[in-house]
């Protein structure tokens, strides 16, 4: 078989809510995105992903699946769809959707059958317990907050919900429910997509014997289950394998030696894995509802860590920074103010020269920043709202809640994509779902296509080089300087080939001195400022100074 073409491939995320409304009611729509295709192309990206459009009650934005074969009226209809898949095509570029099968809405049909009552032949496609001593089954946590199990008064007994309490989790103990969700998988591969993108697809399959966690939150009884290999090699030898489909898979609080199993290509579950560790350095004692600085360190040894292990284990990583659940980059990891452009590229350069698959999240490629929203009302996501709640029981105070949303919230990625400085951001001409944030003037699509030293202009020329440069797909990883406070500096070595690629992640300047010897006529790739260094024994980095070198 020839080698896998994802490989040199460059994703890019939308995520349609917030992505161009071409109604004016304020949400983004499928024929939004058709308008877009060519900004895509022109950033040269070879594959867009979009979160679920299926029909949904939107509780937690189309993760709340209510029917798989239809497209939700709000973005849409089956035939916008198709057209968007056809423009996507005739561009030369592919579509992946993304699959939601850990759970689906409440009110999806199986799931109003399975509460209908304790006998319906729905009942097993969900996971029900009794009480246990007049209490839930288990003392598992949802991930959104609470109890992860939720009574049901009319039948007397619990189902859980990972997710929101409107996410009921599916039985795949249940053969049933796998045929039909292959059968659903295929309906879809029929339709000509090119892949999936599988939501928490690690979580899928549970420990039988719902055990107590009397050292956590239940996560582990979960978390890459009993058959969950088993269950993927399934779904792939069924629908991923016969329709040459790309596959990704969300993995939650995973490890690098499943992602090696999950992806390792004679194994036929997944092509590739996101890992979430890496944006774990801001998290203080492991709770992500704190205001922290990132620990740089510890975000080196992470990122350095998956390199080399899943390189060493043949497995494949998708490299990203951002998606709809995090915040932006730019303001977490780098400065949204004075040094915007530089520590934007720096960024993009730090994950795109590594090995793996880059997932570009809309408005990253323009160096979009958090909104910096100063009201609850403001903000729209269930986790940041029953965050809220829960933070304001345990004592903490509006202000102190403030700041850490303002930090950590999903809706930090999810304000609305920032095309022009006209009203809104040009997203739309009604009233949008969600407030852009507020530097739309200076930060947005139409500046950066007139400037040929913006953000966006670096992104393309990153996924340019993936394509001419086969190191950036096959070279070893190594770390350079891993004590270094300031710099991400690593090196990648394939056949005579060396690239070598230096970060400053600070404001301040700073001299160092790099253990390459043997180099000794490198050549710039990339930087992102004029007239860097050629130089590697001794080069002195400016604010947020990122370089590329290569030599042979
Ligand atoms: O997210 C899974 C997940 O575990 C997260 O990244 C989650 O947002 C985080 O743990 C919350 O603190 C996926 C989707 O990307 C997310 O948007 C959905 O809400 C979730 O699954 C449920 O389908």
């Amino acid at each position: 078989m020839s080698e896998a073409w994802w490989k040199k491939a460059t994703v890019y995320q939308i995520y349609p809510k917030s992505f161009n409304d071409t109604t004016g009611n304020g949400i983004g729509d499928i024929q939004g995105i058709i308008q877009k295709l060519d900004y895509l192309k022109k950033l040269g990206v070879d594959v867009i992903w979009l979160t679920p459009i299926y029909r949904s009650p939107q509780k937690d934005n189309g993760y709340d699946i209510s029917d798989y074969y239809a497209i939700e009226p709000m973005y849409g209809t089956m035939a916008d769809f198709e057209q968007l898949l056809d423009e996507t095509h005739k561009r030369g570029m592919k579509l992946i959707m993304d699959l939601v099968i850990n759970h689906t809405s409440t009110e999806h049909e199986w799931f109003k059958q399975a509460a209908s009552s304790k006998t319906n032949k729905y009942r097993d496609y969900y996971i029900w317990k009794d009480a246990v001593d007049g209490k839930e089954p288990t003392n598992w946590e949802s991930k959104f907050g609470g109890s992860a199990w939720q009574y049901d008064e009319k039948t007397g007994q619990y189902y859980l919900h990972l997710f929101d309490v409107t996410q009921a989790d599916l039985n795949w103990e249940n053969d049933e429910v796998r045929e039909k969700l292959i059968e659903m998988i295929r309906f879809w591969a029929e339709k000509g997509i090119d892949g999936f993108r599988l939501d928490v697809i690690n979580l899928i399959s549970k420990d039988q014997h719902f055990p107590n966690d009397h050292t956590g939150d239940g996560r582990r009884f979960y978390t890459d289950g009993p058959r969950v290999h088993e269950y993927l090699h399934e779904i792939n030898q069924a629908v991923f394998a016969p329709y040459k489909m790309m596959t990704v898979g969300e993995m939650s609080s995973t490890t690098i030696e499943n992602c090696i199993l999950y992806t390792k290509p004679e194994r036929k579950e997944l092509d590739m894995t996101f890992q979430f560790h890496h944006l774990k350095v801001d998290y203080s004692n492991g709770d992500k509802w704190t205001k922290a600085p990132f620990e740089f360190i510890e975000l080196k040894k992470i990122v350095s860590d998956w390199q080399v292990g899943m390189h060493r284990g043949a497995g494949w990583n998708a490299l990203f920074w951002c998606n709809h659940d995090q915040p932006r980059a730019v303001s977490r990891f780098g400065d949204d103010k004075t040094y915007h452009k530089e520590s934007a590229k720096m960024l993009a350069t730090t994950i795109h020269m590594m090995q793996g698959t880059p997932y570009i999240y809309q408005g990253e490629e323009i160096g979009m920043t958090n909104p910096e929203f100063t009201s609850i009302t403001q903000y729209r996501d269930v986790e940041s709202l029953n965050t809220y709640e829960i933070l304001k029981q345990k004592g903490k105070s509006e202000e102190e809640i403030i700041a850490i949303l303002q930090q950590k919230s999903r809706d930090n990625a999810r304000t609305p994509m920032q095309w022009s400085s006209v009203d809104n951001a040009g997203f739309t001409t009604g009233v949008p779902w969600i407030e852009p944030a507020r530097n739309y003037n200076e930060i947005n699509a139409e500046k950066a296509m007139n400037d040929p030293n913006s953000i966006f202009s670096h992104y393309q020329k990153l996924i340019e080089l993936r394509k001419t440069y086969d190191i950036i797909t096959y070279g070893d990883y190594h770390l350079l300087l891993a004590n270094d406070p300031q710099i991400f500096a690593y090196t990648r070595e394939w056949k005579n080939e060396k690239l070598i690629v230096v970060n400053n992640f600070y404001a301040n300047e700073v001299s160092i001195e790099l253990p390459v010897e043997e180099v000794e006529n490198p050549q710039i790739l990339l930087s992102n400022y004029a007239d860097s260094s050629k130089r590697l024994d001794k080069i002195t980095l400016r604010p947020y100074e990122s370089i590329v070198y290569w030599d042979r």
